[in-house]
């Protein structure tokens, strides 16, 4: 099964950029400041960036967030945020990633403008494309902590670049701490988002908030990310559970993520199994691979050991999967090229 997860070609749709950078990425990122004569202090932080099993720095899913500001202190330069962004994207081709949806949420730094910082992705996606064969796309984040006027700007940049862009940047996302913010004065921007043909992916239930997931659901996002509080088990309620299970979103689960912050105890009580066994779409994802030491890869290798998942049942949850991707016009040509990996091996 080892080599079968690591070759079966693989679906990526829950990345945050900044988060997925690797120790590898890292160190190349510190090479182009030392290069360019550019003083940095990340190389002090490095080995601070990636949290290990059992780290006991970590208490909850909000301390995860303070190890992200290392990565995003070495990508507040344009040239320095494309080599991080053409480095990650050829890490997930690596290892049998065929089609991402990487996000990222677009900041103002002292050398670029939040629509500098959307340009400099959607610039890096096109590179990367004349180089590999990974398909990639951007969804451009909204950060739960920033302010609703912040919020509103960030999607009337997402908007115009959708219009000149169509076919890199396909959705809009809401990420952060969870315990910040409220979804519901998010939402009128999320709707303006949708109406200009945007996709929209919402951080649900990371932590237990009836309301909100229940308000999250109502506005029927294309997908959720993670869900991990809503069934009763996990600290949902019938409602929340009911409501999921009626509109059937998909899922975009990360399993080690949640095992990481503490949002889940062990993998054999991830929430996954109360999700695939009520039929709700899942997709495996990694979250912040840099983050928390892992791969595509070994997040299903991982899920198909602790579940009990056979070959066919991977790459049936893989085909699905194809079914929840923001790219219009994609699906059958995703699928196709997964069954013809499968069928030759
Ligand atoms: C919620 C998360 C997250 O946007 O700078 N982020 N938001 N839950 C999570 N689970 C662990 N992991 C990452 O990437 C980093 C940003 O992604 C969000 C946070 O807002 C973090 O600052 P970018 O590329």
């Amino acid at each position: 099964m080892n080599n079968f997860c690591r070759n079966m070609p693989k679906i990526e749709l829950h990345a945050h950029l900044n988060g997925s950078i690797s120790q590898p990425t890292m160190l190349k990122l510190m090479r182009y400041y030392a290069d360019s004569g550019i003083e940095d202090k990340s190389n002090a932080f490095i080995n601070e960036f990636q949290i290990g099993a059992g780290d006991s720095r970590i208490l909850s899913i909000i301390d995860c967030f303070q190890f992200v500001t290392i990565a995003q202190s070495l990508t507040r330069f344009p040239e320095a945020l494309k080599l991080a962004t053409l480095l990650t994207l050829q890490e997930f081709h690596e290892e049998g990633c065929i089609y991402i949806e990487l996000r990222s949420t677009p900041r103002n730094t002292q050398y670029m403008t939040m629509k500098q910082y959307i340009e400099t992705i959607i610039e890096a996606i096109r590179e990367s494309s004349l180089q590999i064969t990974l398909v990639s796309k951007y969804i451009i984040s909204i950060d739960r902590r920033s302010a609703i006027s912040e919020a509103e700007k960030i999607i009337n940049l997402a908007i115009d670049s959708h219009k000149q862009h169509q076919d890199v940047v396909v959705g809009v996302e809401l990420s952060g701490d969870p315990t910040v913010g409220k979804f519901s004065d998010f939402l009128p921007a999320f709707s303006r988002a949708r109406e200009a043909g945007l996709k929209v992916t919402l951080h649900c239930g990371e932590i237990c908030n009836v309301e909100e997931i229940l308000e999250m659901i109502e506005f029927n996002p294309d997908r959720i990310g993670h869900g991990t509080c809503i069934h009763p088990d996990y600290g949902g309620t019938a409602e929340t559970w009911s409501a999921l299970c009626e509109s059937k979103i998909p899922v975009e689960v990360c399993l080690t993520s949640n095992i990481k912050t503490k949002s889940s105890p062990d993998y054999s009580s991830h929430h996954f199994k109360k999700l695939y066994e009520a039929n709700i779409p899942v997709i495996i994802c990694t979250d912040d691979k840099g983050v928390f030491i892992t791969s595509l890869s070994q997040e299903h290798q991982i899920c198909a050991d602790t579940f009990n998942l056979d070959e066919s049942e991977m790459v049936k949850i893989t085909l699905q999967a194809c079914n929840f991707v923001f790219a219009e016009g994609l699906k059958d040509t995703l699928q196709k090229r997964i069954n013809d990996v499968m069928c030759k091996n």
